[in-house]
């Protein structure tokens, strides 16, 4: 048989397959699509202990959520990618997401954290001897520098960035370089290398199809010959920014380029004119306001449906309790955290006693009911510290922040109010108990261990008689 038409991959290649899929789903801006298989993705790669696959998904979550200006998610996500990425000691993917960290930082506006991690990410790269990540980081590392008013730092960033693109021949990059070298030069009262940067920089961006660099070389001279009072230059080249920004049909761009228009035909005396830029400026101003506010919305919606996506992956349907792959998860964490702080922590394992003739003698639709309602009175009978999961089947599994004492008075509790129940509203004859076994962390030496004693002591509750809790 064709080997390709087996319709069963491996759950690496589906993991791997979601993940190209969700971020072309990102790059297309179809955000909940692409979070939707990002999440599968990342699911994946845990149930896979793929690190590098769970970091991978991370990081392109961080972008969806960075593409919708949730900053803030944005970097929960890439922090976590990036804890993976050290722990796997892979500099490379250290490097990119440390950058990727500080470019977000930097866009909620917060250049001195921004700065740092530039700065961390530079020292990896130069580890790596990789010119081009280099020069990105160096270039990023100038911009926060001059915003923040440190120029000579800025000045030097800047100056290396551009000799590496030229060494590489980087024309986007040399651009780029060029334009933010220009600003740190007006900001220092040098005029005239701040132009000759900016006239550099045009042709480079325009060689590289780099039409956004394009616009901001030529605005950014124009604002420089606007101020120098040489106007009729400065018209031609902010003509020149705009006609440009027009073709790419970018309104922020637009926009920005009728308002220095608006500037300089207000300063040549030209109030026509520069009314006209003025109210065209303003027009594309407010349509840019409501695609951000489009935007805005949009985010709340993909937030929402994540919560539910999340919710769904880690709750049981039958019963509404959390499933085994979210007890998996929160076993392995309160166990290491128990372990470190010696703090108790107990598991319970129940499981309903001769389920399987109750499902033979009443049917299956009671034996859904039963699960139900043993699951609500384990809710009932639990602290909100404490985690019920459905284990599985007719089992279930208590996870309780508690000493020993206390758990088994838990454990007693339940199982008397399963026992006390008045099963007859399902059916006349209808019966239910529950056998218990009840293990502490500071009997095993694992998560697994745990599980296995709790097990053993619930096997030998069921041998004792069932309707009992196991604890030793
Ligand atoms: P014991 O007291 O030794 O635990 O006996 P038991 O009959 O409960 O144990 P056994 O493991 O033999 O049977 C469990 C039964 O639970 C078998 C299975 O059909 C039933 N079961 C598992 N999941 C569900 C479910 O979601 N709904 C229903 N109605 N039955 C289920
Ligand atoms: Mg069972
Ligand atoms: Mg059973």
């Amino acid at each position: 048989m064709d080997s390709l038409s087996t319709g069963k991959e491996s759950p690496a290649a589906l993991a791997a397959s979601a993940l190209q899929r969700g971020l072309e789903a990102q790059r297309a801006s179809r955000y909940e699509e692409a979070l939707a298989l990002l999440l599968a993705a990342l699911e994946a790669g845990r149930a896979a202990r793929d690190r590098e696959q769970v970091a991978s998904a991370l990081r392109a979550i961080g972008f969806v959520y960075d593409d919708l200006g949730d900053y803030a998610a944005a970097l929960d996500h890439h922090l976590e990618a990036l804890a993976l990425d050290e722990a796997r000691g892979d500099d490379g993917a250290r490097a990119m997401t440390l950058r990727t960290i500080g470019i977000v930082y930097s866009k909620s506006g917060d250049a001195a954290q921004g700065l740092d991690f530039y700065r961390r990410s530079l020292a990896l790269a130069r580890g790596s001897g990789e010119p081009e990540s280099i020069a990105k980081t160096l270039n990023n590392v100038g911009i926060n520098c001059k915003n923040l008013g440190r120029l000579d730092e800025a000045r030097a960033a800047l100056e290396e960035s551009l000799a590496l693109f030229e060494r590489i021949g980087h024309r986007a990059g040399q651009a780029g370089a060029l334009t933010n070298l220009g600003l740190v030069f007006v900001r220092q009262g040098d005029r005239g290398r701040a132009e000759d940067c900016h006239r550099r920089a045009v042709p480079l961006a325009r060689a590289a199809d780099y039409r956004m660099g394009e616009i901001n070389a030529l605005r950014d001279l124009g604002v420089l010959l606007t101020d120098d009072g040489r106007l009729d230059e400065a018209q031609a080249v902010l003509d020149e920014a705009l006609a440009v920004a027009d073709g790419m049909g970018s309104r922020p761009e637009r926009s920005e380029c009728h308002r220095v228009l608006a500037a300089l035909h207000k300063q040549a005396g030209r109030p026509a004119e520069a009314l006209a830029h003025f109210e065209a400026h303003h027009e594309l101003e407010r349509a840019v306001f409501n695609e951000e506010s489009d935007r805005a919305l949009k985010r709340l919606q993909v937030r929402y449906r994540v919560a539910e996506l999340e919710r769904v992956s880690l709750e049981d349907g039958l019963t509404g309790l959390a499933n085994r792959r979210h007890f998996d998860a929160r076993l392995r964490t309160e166990f290491e955290r128990a372990s470190t702080s010696s703090q108790p922590l107990a598991l319970a394992l129940a499981d309903i006693d001769s389920f399987k003739s109750i499902n033979d003698r009443f049917l299956h639709v009671v034996g859904d009911e039963v699960l139900r309602v043993v699951a609500r009175l384990l809710r009932q009978q639990t602290r909100e510290s404490d985690l019920a999961v459905r284990f599985g089947g007719e089992e279930f599994a208590l996870l309780m922040p508690a000493d020993v004492g206390e758990a088994v008075v838990a454990c007693e509790r339940i199982r008397a109010a399963v026992e006390s129940f008045d099963w007859t509203h399902l059916h006349r004859d209808l019966r239910v108990t529950l056998s218990i076994g009840l293990a502490r962390r500071d009997e095993a030496g694992s998560p697994l261990d745990l599980l296995r004693l709790a097990d053993a002591r619930l096997y030998r509750a069921k041998g004792g008689g069932r309707n009992r809790v196991c604890a030793d």
